[in-house]
């Protein structure tokens, strides 16, 4: 049997041929891209100790490659079928997320890689909808919606048994991966021909874009590919000056000395040429976002950060053309005044995720973890973040249908629905996070000669 190619390479030969192709549908991408290295750089030139944090972390090398994507498909076959094709390249369903809460009729995982040493490679993930038929209001046209997805097939042929391959022996040759990476790339493809006619395409329309954008065309075409910039804020001011109008608002925490979690912003999607049954017409889906990530919050952090945002959307809220984004952005600061703002106290108090590390070895016998990093025997570094999140996934959903408009709505959360399309359960992502955690201290513990202290690993994790 010959050698198989890592997982970790095939993702890297996709995550490059997805952005090339992107690159060559949708200009304003290639862009932004630029825009945001620009900004990176002058970013990295001026924060030398930003520079050294990140290269100490192992995140510099990552940052230019870095992307996410995201992909709305119709059926629970369709879905089975993306886990199986990202298992491939490494990338893993990871969390759960409820949009029905900002009135979306779509739930969604993230697809990524799970071990530490695959996302410092490359960290590229596809926050993956599945839209939801059942809450649609006309149940009639959600069923004539099943009939047109049960005719289409995402999956070209060739790409369905290279998985079968895989999946038998285990992974891919690096001639079949490439094969394979050719294949699934189809899959993603923009298609200006609609496979429904003008009147169908409406009426989808009006029950739901989301659902139209779904089912009118032959596949999951990706909506976005979304660079990771180290200072949104910049980004966000520089789009108008490239020619690009952002959304009103950046989602997320507000601007802070630490970065938690995620920050977001877009541009929206732009209108383009269809044709119906050869009815010339418009479909507007693909657009452009930049994120900014910062450290992982641990449950406790995680519920301070629901509480402040929270509190800011119920005391302003956004109007569908960005009004009172001003008094928004000011209000968000405002709360998250109540959250710590040095990357020390996120730990001390946990409410954020670090991956440890020692230097030098076999050191004295220190009292505690604590006094260990005081002396810089043990060096805490934070853990980024590599998920997302639902409220912000909502605003840059309903800015790219059309709205800045922000709204809340009730709970209708369908987890085991979606984990039986899915065909397995969703990563819990605390837990992974938490395993790195604990995992990273008892080695770095172990080196430093420190075995009386691994008892406390269970009180920091
Ligand atoms: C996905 C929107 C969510 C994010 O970064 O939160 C998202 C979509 O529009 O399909 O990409
Ligand atoms: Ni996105």
């Amino acid at each position: 049997m010959s050698e198989k190619m890592h997982p970790d390479d095939i993702r890297t030969l996709f995550s490059t041929a997805m952005s090339d192709m992107y690159r060559e549908e949708v200009p304003q991408y290639g862009t932004l891209i630029d825009l945001v290295q620009d900004v990176n750089a002058a970013t990295l030139a001026a924060n030398p100790d930003l520079r050294r944090q990140l290269e100490d972390a192992g995140e510099l090398s990552r940052l230019s490659v870095e992307r996410h994507g995201a992909i709305r498909v119709g059926t629970a076959e369709e879905i089975n079928n993306m886990r199986r094709i990202f298992a491939v390249m490494g990338m893993y369903p990871v969390g759960y997320y409820d949009l029905s809460v900002a009135g979306l009729p779509v739930h969604s995982t993230a697809f990524r890689p799970i071990e530490d040493a695959s996302l410092s490679r490359n960290p590229f993930r596809v926050f993956c909808s599945l839209i939801r038929l059942d809450l649609l209001e006309d149940q009639e046209l959600a069923r004539e919606a099943e009939v047109i997805l049960s005719k289409r097939q995402i999956v070209t042929d060739r790409a369905l048994e290279l998985l079968d391959l895989a999946e038998a022996e285990g992974g891919l040759t690096a001639a079949l991966a490439q094969g394979f990476v050719t294949e699934a790339l189809e899959t993603f493809r923009w298609h200006s021909d609609a496979t429904v006619s003008a009147q169908t395409y409406a009426a989808l329309l009006k029950a739901h874009r989301l659902i139209a954008d779904v089912v009118c065309f032959r596949g999951p075409h990706i909506n976005h590919l979304t660079p990771r910039t180290l200072d949104i804020d910049a980004v966000q001011k520089g789009m108008p000056e490239r020619g690009i109008t952002p959304k009103a608002i950046v989602e997320g925490p507000p601007q802070r000395a630490a970065s938690i979690l995620l920050r977001q912003t877009s541009f929206k999607a732009l209108e383009e040429d269809v044709s119906f049954d050869g009815v010339s017409g418009t479909h507007t889906a693909r657009f452009g976002e930049i994120e900014q990530r910062g450290v992982a919050l641990k449950p406790a952090g995680r519920a301070l950060y629901d509480d402040c945002l929270a509190k800011t959307r119920a005391r302003v809220s956004v109007g569908p053309n960005g009004e009172r984004a001003e008094e928004y952005m000011a209000a968000l600061a405002e709360e998250f005044a109540a959250f710590p703002d040095d990357l020390t106290t996120l730990r001390r108090e946990n409410l954020a995720y670090f991956r440890f590390g020692a230097k030098g070895q076999n050191v004295p016998a220190a009292a505690s973890i604590e006094d260990l990093i005081a002396s810089g025997d043990l060096i805490a570094d934070p853990q980024t973040y590599e998920d997302f999140l639902p409220v912000s996934a909502a605003g840059i959903f309903q800015s790219n249908l059309g709205s800045d408009e922000q709204s809340n709505f009730g709970l209708s959360s369908n987890q085991e629905i979606f984990e039986a399309a899915i065909q397995t359960k969703v990563f819990d992502e605390q837990a992974l996070y938490a395993k790195t955690e604990a995992e990273s201290l008892k080695a770095a513990l172990d080196i430093l000669g420190q075995g009386h202290l691994v008892a406390d690993v269970l009180k920091v994790a």
